[in-house]
């Protein structure tokens, strides 16, 4: 532990084994108002966490002092989702008291496992996006930059996910049910945010036409602020996430005259602004939630982000050198027009100021080529809901149109690409194109998806300003996915190369020499082992399948997509059952397929993909012929704690997607990172952890994007004649269309049959299908020999280095935003 953390010894804050139990004991009974004896698990969590979060507190309030004592730039990360999971262990090991407080614990009788088990999984995301954004959080304050998360305190997380029958079922995911230990409400910290209403014209004081926004719905936006320990506990930053609170609870009136709902409709309906992340799309008012969820955090962010530069600053001409903020995809963009009239309308700066200096201030970067993920809201519904920022968006375009006329000379095809209005069929504002205009800087997650950004969605835009796209590959925290979630594998690096990974995940590096060392290798595969048997037990809890830890646990864990292509992974696993019920004599190498991710509640077919893997897993699971040899898992709810269980325990890492069109991943360099071998296509930053691992340690199959794009381009292919050409495709295929998984209901598969074949298979997975095989033949082959799947494997971890989001953090620092590190000042006498 950092001496320095000793500086000031009051009895809150003390970091050894008696003061924590000390500390532990009286929030217990003055806090949480318990007996030791009464007291449940939960409890105790919600102890330990007030205990570990008083010991954040000073230093959270030095660094923000510091902050403000330097006026130093800051950055503020916009984002829909925040996927931090839990925060205890995180915290304590970033405090580096992970063993006092096991140890504190030990002397109340109490399992360090069974307290940190009690702690909801804080599921404010989705997948990679919101990941994404909780490792910069924690790559920033480890770094000592300056850096705020703004999102929005969903009430109800992603949904929980149950299977019922093998169907996906989504119950609400209730996180703050019990209380939130961990953050701070901050009823003070409020901003008014507007909806619908009017504008008027009217002449402002040197009788210049201005506009107001009238006759608007109000909401208020209520601050919650979580603390983000760095590592070492130096820089604590802030994660402030808002919440709507309506203006007016209540309506006396109703009441009395006994109209009792009416009475609280108006609290509710403004409420629901911050009740549930994604709301479901399929209805009109679904997707105006949803709009007017992205205005709500945007708006309120941008006026606190003000408020705070207005305490040292008169004028906004500073504004892009004290502030940067980023758009995590499209979600904030609304931003752009946002600040635009809050410069404008309410501090009345002229026109081309204040577009000079919001384009200054913001950055936007794109997660997604997918034409169905980028945001386009009917011109009709921003018109409505937000009708100023609609004439602020018509006036950017036009300005942004009339300058770009002139060169164009006449080419209106491109005009209209580069139009932030979609004029075909019913009128849009494209969210990327005004994210792209309104930044200095617009970059993709990886190196591949950012050539393809400027070949294809944003081409026009590119050519207009070619310096603007760069690339900034993504990036995974090693503190929670290698030295939290993998305590066998971190302690046994630290033993052999010391702590510094912890920090700088580049000297991670000097493992590779350790790959040719017997012993090293041996016990690599022993933290492997111990891993494996803890999944295998979580498996068996979750699932109550029993699988064998000396098999292959081939995993495949993210978002159920059809680009994602799990369905890939489920025709290979048919072939491979039946291969091994034909060949029952032959020595296989026994596989786990391990699956697991969510579908989104309308997404029929990815929703029918995880019925077909829980049917398949019913088959396979349940015949002898195999033996052990196959078991196939789906586990339920995946969320960040499961992560932390699975990434660890996995020997092969599924990265199959479609080439072209993963724009990144990150689950592939958690994977990679805990010395899984990657089966994967060259896509997104597969192809960049090719480079690191080395094409010798990774499995490449299958087409590469421009294959891809040449077949698409030349009219597709016809998967018919690659299926007929194909027995084992054929089989598994013909398995699936005639009930074999499905008895009860044999047409149940009909439409991912159909979409292989007749739908003309546009995700590709009978074309890879052949290539993919030979790959996972080779992956089981390999792992016969132990010795070199081991050596593999420990290269894998020692190359992934580059692959740190503290890497990716300093690299938009650097070239983005333009921040710097600030070391706060703990030996202040601070406010007392
Ligand atoms: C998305 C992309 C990933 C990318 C991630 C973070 C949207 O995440 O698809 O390729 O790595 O953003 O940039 P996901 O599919 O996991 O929801």
């Amino acid at each position: 532990m950092d001496a320095r953390y000793k500086s000031r010894d009051i009895e809150r804050r003390s970091l050894d084994v008696d003061g924590l139990k000390r500390s532990f004991l009286e929030w217990l009974v003055y806090s949480v108002g318990k007996d030791a004896r009464a007291a449940t698990r939960r409890d105790w969590f919600h102890t330990v966490a007030l205990a570990v979060r008083d010991r954040v507190v000073d230093r959270w309030m030095d660094t923000t002092r510091s902050y403000y004592h330097e006026d130093a730039k800051r950055v503020y990360y916009l984002s829909l989702e925040f996927l931090i999971g839990r925060l205890l262990t995180n915290s304590l090991s970033n405090l580096g008291i992970m063993d006092e407080c096991r140890q504190a614990l030990d002397r109340l009788g109490l399992s360090m496992e069974d307290v940190v088990d009690a702690e909801p999984d804080a599921a404010l995301g989705n997948g990679g996006l919101g990941r994404l954004a909780a490792c910069f959080l924690d790559s920033m304050a480890s770094q000592g930059l300056p850096g705020y998360g703004y999102g929005i305190r969903y009430e109800f997380g992603l949904f929980e996910q149950r299977f019922e029958n093998g169907w996906q079922v989504e119950y609400p995911e209730q996180w703050l049910q019990f209380g939130n230990p961990w953050e701070f409400a901050r009823p003070e910290v409020l901003y008014p945010v507007q909806f619908y209403g009017r504008v008027e014209e009217f002449r402002d004081s040197v009788g210049e036409r201005a506009y107001r926004w009238v006759d608007a719905d109000r909401v208020l936006a209520m601050a919650y602020d979580t603390p983000v320990v760095g590592y070492g506990g130096d820089t604590i930053n802030t994660l402030r996430l808002w919440s709507a609170r309506a203006t007016r609870d209540f309506n006396f009136g109703h009441f009395n005259d006994g109209a009792y709902m009416k009475a609280v409709e108006q609290k509710i309906l403004s409420e629901n602004l911050s009740r549930v992340l994604y709301p479901n799309d399929a209805t009109e008012t679904g997707k105006e939630l949803r709009l007017k969820q992205e205005y709500f955090f945007t708006s309120a962010s941008l006026q606190d982000i003000l408020r705070r530069y207005l305490q040292h600053h008169t004028s906004f001409d500073n504004l892009p050198n004290k502030a940067a903020i980023q758009l995590n995809d499209t979600h904030p963009a609304i931003g752009i027009a946002e600040l635009m009239r809050l410069l404008v309308d309410q501090h009345a700066l002229r026109w081309d100021n204040a577009w000079e200096i919001t384009r200054a201030t913001f950055a936007y970067t794109n997660h997604t080529l997918l034409p169905e993920a980028l945001e386009a809201w009917p011109v009709r519904m921003i018109e409505r809901v937000l009708p100023r920022h609609m004439q602020i968006i018509y006036e950017i375009n036009a300005k942004f149109l009339n300058r770009t006329k002139a060169k164009a000379a006449g080419d209106n095809a491109r005009l209209s690409r580069l139009s932030l209005i979609d004029e075909r069929g019913e009128r849009r504002v494209r969210m990327g194109n005004l994210a792209f205009l309104g930044s200095h800087k617009v970059n993709g997650v990886s190196a591949l998806h950012t050539d393809l950004m400027k070949q294809t969605v944003f081409n026009d835009f590119h050519e207009e300003f070619p310096d603007r796209i760069n690339n900034k590959t993504n990036g995974i925290t090693p503190r929670r996915w290698l030295k939290q979630a993998n305590p066998a594998l971190s302690e046994l690096i630290t033993t052999r190369i010391g702590q510094g990974w912890i920090s700088d995940l580049s000297q991670i590096s000097a493992l590779r020499e350790k790959a040719d060392d017997v012993v090293f290798r041996e016990e690599f595969r022993r933290a492997k082992r111990k891993n494996k048997k803890r999944l295998a037990a979580y498996i068996a809890r979750q699932t109550g399948e029993e699988v064998l830890v000396d098999s292959i646990f081939d995993v495949q864990v993210k978002r159920m997509h059809e680009y994602k292509r799990q369905l890939l992974n489920v025709l290979h696993t048919i072939a491979l059952y039946n291969e091994m019920r034909d060949n029952p004599t032959v020595s296989w190498v026994p596989v786990t397929k391990i699956f697991a991710g969510k579908a989104a509640p309308s997404y029929h077919m990815a929703k029918l993909i995880i019925k077909l893997i829980n049917d398949v897993a019913k088959v396979v699971n349940h015949d002898p012929s195999v033996h052990d040899n196959l078991k196939v898992v789906l586990l339920p709810n995946y969320n960040v704690t499961a992560a932390e269980i699975i990434i660890p325990a996995a020997d092969l890492s599924e990265q199959i997607s479609t080439a072209g069109m993963e724009a990144s991943g990150t689950g592939n360099m958690k994977l990679a990172l805990n010395g899984a071998l990657t089966i994967g296509t060259l896509d997104g930053a597969n192809v960049e952890i090719r480079e690191h691992v080395g094409p010798d340690n990774i499995f490449i199959f299958g087409m590469t994007a421009d294959e891809v794009n040449d077949l698409r381009a030349t009219g597709g292919f016809n998967p018919r004649e690659v299926i007929a050409s194909n027995p084992s495709l054929k089989r598994a295929l013909d398995m699936i269309s005639t009930g074999a998984f499905s008895p009860d209901d044999r047409n149940r598969y009909h439409p991912i049959v159909q979409a292989l074949t007749d739908g003309g298979d546009h995700f590709l997975v009978t074309a890879d299908f052949a290539d993919y095989c030979q790959a996972q033949d080779a992956a089981m082959q390999l792992y016969r020999d132990q010795e070199e799947w081991t050596r593999k494997a420990i290269l894998n971890t020692a190359n992934m280095g580059w692959f740190s989001s503290d890497r990716t953090v300093n690299e938009y620092a650097e070239e983005v935003w333009d921040v710097h590190p600030v070391h706060p000042n703990h030996e202040g006498e601070g406010y007392r």
